[in-house]
């Protein structure tokens, strides 16, 4: 479904996991620039209201600094659904399918159990998500950036990619796949002047731990409790500040903490 306002020859940036938290944050942040906006994700009402806020389609004027009037596209996608990510990309209407900026946003945990516990399903839910979707729509958009010599793929992986902590296992390791792939990108684009990032967060308030913790919204609001986190217009910040330097620079990787996140010691276990 599109929504057009704008006629601005712009740049075209895809997000994925555009309905929640950093994603849907880093669709109103390239608005504010003008940006063309795919917007995909499952919740497609979530997807029918920001394109709503995001055109200026809703209700009342914008008190939003100037967001609406965006041109809007959003897109119903399960990214672990290849054959659907292709499609999606096939279908993208013609002012929508030049697109400059991948963000591969959709991803999160699922669970905190130790290894030995922990459900096989949310593993390959993970795995299917955070890597094979995040392939799947690379896959997909990088020939037509290369063909065009312009273009960024931003991924979102996490401090989790380095940094193991209990309960992590699959998450950590699907990150850690995001930061080599990201790395291995960069070594086959060489030559193009398509750029890859990947951003590692560190604790951010989102809906991540209502999903990791399945719906336990108090054990969710735990998490935050008595810090201050990053929140999603941090990273939305960090997002376009690495999308809009001049274009012989490429920000490789870049990690984010709130400042009353720090590292633990090496875990000891003494008899
Ligand atoms: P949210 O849960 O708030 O948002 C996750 C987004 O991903 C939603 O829009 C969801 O949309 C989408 N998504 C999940 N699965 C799929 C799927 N199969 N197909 C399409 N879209 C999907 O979490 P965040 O905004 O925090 O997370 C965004 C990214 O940032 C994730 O990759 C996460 O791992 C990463 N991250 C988060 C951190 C944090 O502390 N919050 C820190 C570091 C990294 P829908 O359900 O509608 O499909
Ligand atoms: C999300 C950050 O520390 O919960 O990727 O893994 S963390």
């Amino acid at each position: 479904m599109t929504h057009s306002a704008s006629t601005e020859p712009t740049p075209v940036v895809f997000i994925t996991g555009a309905s929640a938290g950093f994603g849907a944050a880093i669709a109103r942040r390239f608005a504010g620039l003008g940006a063309r906006l795919i917007l995909a994700a499952r919740r497609h009402e979530r997807l029918e209201a920001l394109a709503d806020e995001l055109t200026g389609r809703g209700a009342g004027p914008s008190s939003d600094g100037g967001r609406a009037g965006a041109a809007v596209h959003i897109v119903r996608l399960d990214v672990r659904d290849r054959a659907a990510v292709d499609r999606a990309v096939a279908e993208l209407p013609p002012e929508f399918s030049e697109v400059s900026v991948l963000v591969n946003n959709a991803g999160g945990a699922i669970g905190l159990s130790p290894a030995h516990t922990a459900d096989p399903d949310d593993w390959e839910q993970m795995v299917d998500t955070n890597i094979k979707g995040l392939l799947h729509c690379t896959r997909a958009l990088l020939p037509g950036m290369v063909a065009r010599d312009r273009g960024h793929v931003i991924n979102i992986g996490s401090v989790a990619a380095g940094t193991p902590y209990p309960g992590s296992n699959v998450y950590g390791a699907c990150k850690a796949f995001v930061a080599q792939f990201s790395l291995n990108l960069r070594a086959d684009l060489l030559g193009s002047r398509v750029r890859v990032t990947d951003i590692e967060p560190g604790l951010a308030e989102t809906e991540f731990s209502l999903v990791r913790f399945k719906g336990d919204s108090d054990r969710a609001a735990a998490v935050y409790q008595g810090v201050k986190p990053l929140s999603a217009e941090d990273i939305a910040e960090s997002v376009v500040w690495c999308a809009t330097l001049p274009e012989h620079v490429n920000v490789n990787r870049l990690e984010l903490m709130p400042v009353m996140q720090a590292f633990a010691g090496f875990a000891v276990k003494r008899s």
